[in-house]
């Protein structure tokens, strides 16, 4: 019923909601069957949150005397939109708009079998859903990037209503907070889909080469939901590998010795495995590799390595954050004609096919979560949403020979806070996932000018935002940086770059601020400084293709960030594209 005195009374009806949060929810599903939930579904533009305060979702249609109540809403005659999609692109009214959007659909359910465990995915929705099925509310999520699962099994229904409040609006204690250099997409923009599992199921599993092994043992890790005990087998047919591996209280563990193909860079083997208990199978592609550091190496297969990379967002001019798998495929297509073997996947957890096509075609990754600038690092709940967020992403690409990095943020002060909240979780991270490297985009120190980051300890590599020639004109700083750091970890200069309007006549000289030529005098500056340095193992320039970007407000740059070494359309390539080309060509 729609309560009036909703409206008199000051609720805080977010709190009320995220009392029920959907955390750490991840499941292994990638070859699981499932069932589309996308397609058109019924929206509302629910600017002042009418749903959550009034109780849409609980659909009283007539008082407790049977009486018909009027109602302000009318789920099934509003106008559909594509799910996924961001809502942005979808109607120009909704360009710009940040709050709620509530989500409807029915779906017809008939079950297989009566033990079956039902759950509903959803890829991403961005930044926070609350999620109601049948009248009843099963939680919140909050993190706009990492996928969430919903246990269904009790409320489903032969015919259903699936309704999810997803909002947007940007608040200080958030992660990311209410500032960012990125335009603030909403909606459910990956796809949702209904999976269902045997009443015992592998809730995740986990399967990689055993460091230090001398490549001749592979590790597996799994956890089966619903039972405490019992033999799983994992098989890798083409390495005529069958194990079995000891179940105990709902976990297994098993270090086998193989001798894998390894997977490398121009050769990026992926072989099936298979993991089967009590009747659930689950199939994933694994490529095995090891990664690590020493002194100031990096280290890829024991072999030294130089991360030749390019710094991206999640951002394509049609879709938004809803990028296609052609669009990623094109984006590293292009980054392998620059010669790269890396990418820097900026700020946030990009789609989960990123990975696995980086698995497939030979290109490693840094994943991030957005620990952005100035987060409210005191803030005992905001540390919750980024170590969840963490937590969702590792469980997600886990199985990714691509990933070799996790990254816990971007340019924060180095203040005691933000070194407990940070060190927290490289600390989680670690612990979830102890064979890959750790990282962080960090600043160098401005007036000392030397790296003096004191969360560097805690990681394993160390990540430089640095924009001299740009933001800082003043070039001669970075040498001195340079010079005066010593830091005994490998460094990534994670950003670095200019603006540059592609095809904006210069008046001749190569000092014209958003030119090519400027952008390109950066860049052969940034390369010759940097190539001498022996502890610099890699850099990522800000940034490969222009993109949307509410903060910049120049005629020139028209609401994009412009650094790009290619235009948002990924059409043109800028001079400098053509520079770091021929850089990586000759490492
Ligand atoms: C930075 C940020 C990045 C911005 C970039 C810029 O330091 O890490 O998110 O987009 O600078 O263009 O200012």
């Amino acid at each position: 019923m729609a309560d009036r005195t909703d409206g008199i009374h000051t609720m805080d009806f977010w709190a009320k909601f995220e009392k029920k949060l959907i955390e750490g929810s991840g499941i292994a599903d990638f070859t699981r069957s499932r069932e589309s939930l996308d397609g058109l579904w019924n929206y509302g533009i629910d600017q002042y949150d009418s749903c959550l305060r009034n109780g849409w979702y609980n659909e009283h249609q007539t008082d407790p005397d049977g009486r018909p109540l009027p109602l302000d809403y009318s789920f099934d005659e509003w106008d559909t939109i594509q799910v996924p999609s961001c809502w942005n692109l979808q109607s120009d009214k909704l360009f710009l708009y940040e709050g709620s959007l509530v989500y409807t659909r029915k779906f017809s359910y008939n079950a297989d079998c009566e033990s079956e465990r039902v759950f509903i995915k959803f890829g991403g929705v961005n930044e926070r859903a609350a999620i109601f099925l049948n009248q009843t509310y099963l939680g919140m999520h909050r993190g706009g990037s990492t996928p969430f699962f919903v246990e269904v099994t009790q409320v489903l229904k032969p015919e259903n209503r699936l309704l999810v409040v997803a909002n947007n609006t940007r608040r200080p204690s958030n992660i990311p907070m209410d500032n960012t250099d990125w335009f603030n997409y909403g909606g459910i923009y990956r796809s949702v889909e209904l999976l269902r599992l045997p009443a015992t199921f592998i809730r995740s599993f986990e399967v990689g080469l055993q460091p230090d092994s001398g490549f001749e043992q592979i590790y597996a890790n799994l956890k089966i939901d619903g039972a405490d005990s019992g033999t799983a087998v994992l098989k890798i047919p083409e390495l005529n590998l069958t194990a079995e591996i000891a179940v105990i209280g709902g976990i297994g563990r098993a270090v086998i010795p193989a001798k894998p193909l390894l997977w490398q860079l121009d050769d990026p083997k992926l072989y099936d495995v298979e993991i089967e208990f009590g009747g659930d199978i689950l199939r994933e592609k694994i490529g095995f590799r090891e990664i690590r550091v020493q002194g100031s190496e990096i280290l890829l297969n024991g072999k030294s390595l130089f991360l030749k990379g390019v710094s991206a967002h999640e951002d394509s001019v049609a879709n938004g954050k809803a990028v296609t798998e052609a669009e990623i495929r094109q984006v590293y297509s292009l980054a392998k004609e620059m010669n790269c073997n890396f990418m820097r996947l900026a700020h946030y957890p990009h789609s989960e096919s990123a990975a696995r096509i980086a698995d497939e075609v030979g290109l490693l990754l840094w994943e991030e979560i957005p620990v952005y600038w100035a987060i409210e690092f005191s803030n005992p709940d905001t540390y919750k949403n980024a170590e969840n967020q963490l937590t969702e992403l590792i469980c997600r690409d886990i199985n990714r020979a691509s990933v070799i990095i996790w990254s816990i943020g971007n340019e924060n002060l180095d203040e005691d806070p933000r070194l407990a909240f940070m060190s927290g979780l490289a600390g989680r991270a670690r612990s979830l996932d102890p064979t890959r490297l750790i990282s962080a985009a960090c600043f160098a120190d401005g007036e000392l000018l030397k790296i003096t980051d004191r969360l560097a300890e805690y990681l394993d590599i160390i990540g430089i935002n640095e924009y001299y020639g740009w933001y800082d004109p003043d070039f001669t700083k970075l040498p001195k940086i340079l010079a005066n750091s010593n830091p005994g970890k490998p460094v990534v200069i994670t950003e670095f770059g200019a603006d540059c309007r592609a095809g904006l006549p210069a008046t001749g000289t190569r000092d014209d601020m958003f030119t090519e030529d400027f952008q390109l005098d950066v860049y052969e500056r940034q390369i010759e400084m940097l190539r001498g340095i022996s502890y610099i193992k890699g850099t990522s320039p800000w940034i490969f293709f222009d993109f949307r970007c509410p903060r910049r407000l120049h005629p020139v740059q028209n609401y994009y960030n412009i650094k790009g070494l290619l235009t948002a359309d990924l059409r043109y390539k800028k001079k400098a594209f053509y520079a770091m080309q021929s850089y990586y060509g000759g490492l």
